[in-house]
C-alpha cells in the first residue's frame, strides 16, 4: 500500500488553503467550485502532488493509496446524519469536502450519476436504519460484498476516494488486488472473454432516490435505462488489458451464473476464491483519505453493528475519472460532471 503521512507544515498549509476556498463557497456541488478545483488542487503541497501523480503514472499492483494525519475537528462536525439526504445547506463537513475533491482532482475528474444520490458529487457513507440489512454502503448489519465500483456501467470511475470523518468501531474497509494471480493461462484466457454479465447495484435504484420527482422525463428515462440494463446486461469480459497485469470489473454479488459456458463459469469461480483469499481489512480511521484504483483492485466493508444515536461511522466518497470526455454523450455538457 502507499502510505502518505502529512507533515505538520503541509497540514498547516492545506489548512490555509481549504480556508480561503470554503470563505467563498457554499457547497462541493456547486460547478464554478468543480471547475476551479484542479487549479486550486495545484496549490496542495508538493510531496502530496508528486505522491499522488506517481500513484496514477505508475498504478502500483494493489491500487490503494492511504493518506493520514489530516486533523478533523469533531465539535464542528456535530452528529452523523441518519440519512444522507439529510443535509443542511451548508455542509459542517465543507473543509473536508474540498479536501477530498482536490485530492481527487489530482488524479481526474469528479463524476456523479443521476441515478445515485440524487446526482450528488460528495456522496455520504453512513447507517442508514432502514438499509440496515441491504447491500448498500449505507447497510450495516450485512458484509457490503467485495466489488468493483459502479461496475455494471461503462463509464465507471478509475478510482474511487473516500474521506473518513469518524469511524468510532474501527469497521474495516476490505480490500483485494490481483497481485500475481495463480491462475493458469486458459483460466485467463476465458476471463479476457465477454463471458460475463454484471447487473446494476442496490444504490442505482429508483427506491434509492431522495428526491421526488417521478414527474421528471430526463430522470425517469435514466431509470428505464438502469431497469434495461438490469434486465438484459451485455456479456463483458472480467479481466482486460495487460495479461501481465490485468485489469479487472467485477461485482459477484449483482453476476449471474454462466449458463451457456461451464469452463468460463469455473474461472469466474477460481477467480472469486483467490480473490476471497486474499482479501485484507482496512479500517480507515478520522482523518484518513484512501483512493483505490477501481480497474486494479476491489473494495467492499466488513458488516457491523450500527449505534443509530448520532455517533456512527461517517465517510465521504467520490468516484473520480481520468477522462471526463468519454462519456459526453451522458452528459448535459462539455463541463457537466453528472453522467445521466
Ligand atoms: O464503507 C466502506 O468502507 C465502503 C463502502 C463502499 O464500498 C460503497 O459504498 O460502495
Ligand atoms: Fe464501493
Amino acid at each position: 500500500m502507499s502510505r502518505f503521512r502529512l507533515q505538520q507544515d503541509e497540514i498547516l498549509s492545506i489548512q490555509e488553503l481549504l480556508k480561503q476556498i470554503v470563505g467563498e463557497i457554499e457547497t462541493v456541488e456547486d460547478p464554478g467550485f468543480q471547475a476551479r478545483a484542479m487549479v486550486h488542487a495545484h496549490d496542495l503541497p508538493r510531496r502530496v502532488r508528486q505522491a499522488l501523480h506517481e500513484f496514477k503514472l505508475n498504478e502500483p499492483e494493489d491500487g490503494l493509496f492511504l493518506l493520514s494525519g489530516f486533523p478533523v475537528d469533531q465539535e464542528r462536525l456535530g452528529r452523523t446524519p441518519a440519512h444522507w439526504k439529510d443535509r443542511s445547506t451548508r455542509s459542517p463537513a465543507l473543509a473536508e469536502e474540498v479536501l477530498l475533491v482536490l485530492l481527487g482532482s489530482l488524479l481526474g475528474d469528479c463524476i456523479a450519476w443521476s441515478t445515485q444520490q440524487d446526482g450528488l458529487i460528495v456522496h455520504d457513507i453512513l447507517p442508514i436504519k432502514e438499509h440496515e440489512k441491504e447491500q448498500l454502503g449505507s447497510g450495516s448489519e450485512q458484509p457490503l460484498w467485495w466489488h468493483t465500483e459502479d461496475a455494471f456501467h461503462p463509464y465507471r470511475g478509475d478510482y474511487l476516494g473516500m474521506l473518513c470523518l469518524r469511524n468510532p468501531d474501527a469497521v474495516p474497509t476490505t480490500h483485494a488486488s490481483f497481485e500475481s494471480l495463480p491462475l493458469d493461462p486458459g483460466l485467463i484466457d476465458l476471463l479476457f472473454e465477454p463471458h460475463y454479465t454484471i447487473r446494476p447495484d442496490e444504490s442505482h435504484q429508483p427506491k434509492n432516490r431522495a428526491i421526488l420527482d417521478a414527474g421528471d422525463a430526463d430522470v425517469a428515462a435514466r431509470y428505464e435505462q438502469i431497469e434495461r440494463m438490469n434486465r438484459r446486461p451485455e456479456k463483458i469480459p472480467v479481466l482486460f488489458g495487460d495479461r501481465r497485469s490485468p485489469y479487472v470489473r467485477l461485482d459477484p454479488y449483482f453476476m449471474d451464473p454462466v449458463e451457456d459456458n461451464p469452463r468460463a463459469q469455473e474461472a469466474l469461480d477460481t477467480l472469486i476464491r483467490e480473490i476471497d483469499r486474499r482479501l485484507e481489512e482496512v479500517p480507515l480511521a478520522t482523518g484518513d483519505i484512501c483512493f483505490i484504483d477501481n480497474f486494479k483492485a476491489v473494495h467492499g466493508r466488513k458488516p457491523f453493528k450500527a449505534r443509530f444515536d448520532g455517533s456512527d461511522r461517517w465517510l465521504k466518497r467520490i468516484n473520480i475519472t481520468r477522462d471526463l470526455r468519454k462519456s459526453r454523450a451522458a452528459r448535459a455538457a462539455a463541463s457537466s460532471r453528472v453522467i445521466q
